[in-house]
């Protein structure tokens, strides 16, 4: 098949799932087009069959805000017209969505008919896409789409709740390379964070208020009080600051890494003890599956889809949202024994195994292909 792929290029969740799946796509002998103003993060590396156009804003003077839903709409009809794409799949309702739908539009005055698939990954819906600046656009371009995913039957639900839509919304869970994650540790890093084989313990995220990363703080200076240990944050983002400022005043700091935005998550993770999310709202949590799937267990809140992630008590611990008491002591029940921590890491890695690449990869096909009819 020939097919477009329209993401955010950054580090977030949402475009980690597009490029791998596109790469994924492409190993199986699909052609695949992404279409994004940058080139996405882990698109890296030269594949035949893999092809990206990048959407060029031209800034005019006229305009205080560039229009990108344009120059995305306007490059999406170029770029399916020229390489006969049968095909567009597009992550995130705003304004990807809103831009194949015009881009479809346009296509149809010349004859030219493209099915749109748009998955829903989580901030589309709960948080931008529901500010009444955005939600008539988002409802009417997810109930134009001709097919609609979303990433855990939780996001499914809160779509149905905030928008009236009148499709079937099919989920289709976020997946990870299991294989790829499954890395030995590199000693001499780990020598580095942790050189008295201290336990590490990690957060990685965009440090959006979403996720709380105060309460990751938290929750390690309680674990540190008890257990010899580290805690890597990995990631940048608008709360990093405050996030730095606590660790200052809970003194916490020599004990503590920002190592900023990193692209081998695996190399990290093979590393690390425990996973710590503490968001307020995940509609899954792509980076705990992660954790998982490099034989990390996972202490999380239990909001949005993560409990569809995690098992409880098994691969890890959920509490409620803010409750550091809670976390901490769940964090030190997995990491007070290697013996406890080994059956952790295992059945984390385990489960992980149930969201492997090779399992998800084919719903989408299988969906692109009823699209297509075939
Ligand atoms: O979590 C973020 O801030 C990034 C965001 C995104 O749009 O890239 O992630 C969302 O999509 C991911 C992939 O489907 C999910 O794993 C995240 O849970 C989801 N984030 C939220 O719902 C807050």
């Amino acid at each position: 098949m020939r097919i477009g792929i329209v993401c955010y290029p950054t580090f977030g969740g949402s475009g980690v799932l597009a490029t791998e799946l596109g790469k994924a796509l492409a190993q199986k002998g699909h052609h695949v087009h992404f279409i994004t103003y940058q080139q996405p993060v882990r698109l890296n590396g030269f594949v035949p069959n893999i092809y990206y156009h990048e959407v060029q804003v031209p800034p005019y003077p006229l305009f205080d805000y560039p229009p990108y839903e344009t120059a995305l709409a306007s490059t999406l009809v170029d770029v399916i017209k020229n390489n006969q794409l049968q095909l567009l799949h597009v992550h995130y309702a705003i304004p990807h969505a809103a831009a194949a739908y015009m881009a479809k539009k346009i296509l149809e005055t010349d004859g030219i008919s493209i099915p749109v698939i748009t998955t829903l990954h989580g901030t589309d819906i709960t948080l931008v896409g529901r500010d009444k600046t955005y939600a008539p656009v988002v409802a009417f371009s997810i109930n134009q789409s001709d097919a609609i995913t979303a990433v855990s039957q939780n996001l499914c639900e809160e779509t149905y709740r905030t928008f009236t839509i009148k499709k079937q919304i099919e989920v289709i869970h976020n997946f990870v390379d299991v294989k790829r994650f499954s890395r030995k540790p590199i000693d001499a890093f780990k020598k580095v964070i942790a050189p008295d084989g201290e336990r590490i313990l990690l957060h990685a995220s965009n440090f959006r208020k979403i996720k709380r990363v105060q309460d990751v703080v938290k929750i390690f200076y309680k674990v540190n009080q008890k257990l010899p240990s580290k805690l890597l944050f990995v990631g940048d983002g608008p709360e990093r600051a405050t996030a730095e400022d606590l660790c200052r005043k809970l003194g916490t700091c020599d004990h503590i890494r920002f190592v900023g935005k990193q692209e081998q998550m695996e190399d990290i993770l093979a590393i690390a003890d425990l996973f710590l999310l503490t968001s307020e709202y995940e509609s899954f949590g792509l980076a705990a599956l992660e954790a998982m799937a490099a034989g990390v267990p996972v202490v999380s809140t239990n909001a949005g889809g993560l409990p569809e992630v995690i098992v409880q008590g098994i691969t890890g611990y959920m509490s409620n949202v803010g409750d550091i008491d809670s976390m901490s002591n769940q964090a030190l029940d997995i990491l007070k024994d290697d013996e406890t921590l080994q059956q952790f890491k295992m059945a984390a890695a385990e489960h992980a195994k149930n969201f492997d690449i090779h399992r998800i990869v084919p719903l989408y096909e299988k969906l692109y292909e009823q699209l297509l009819g075939n």
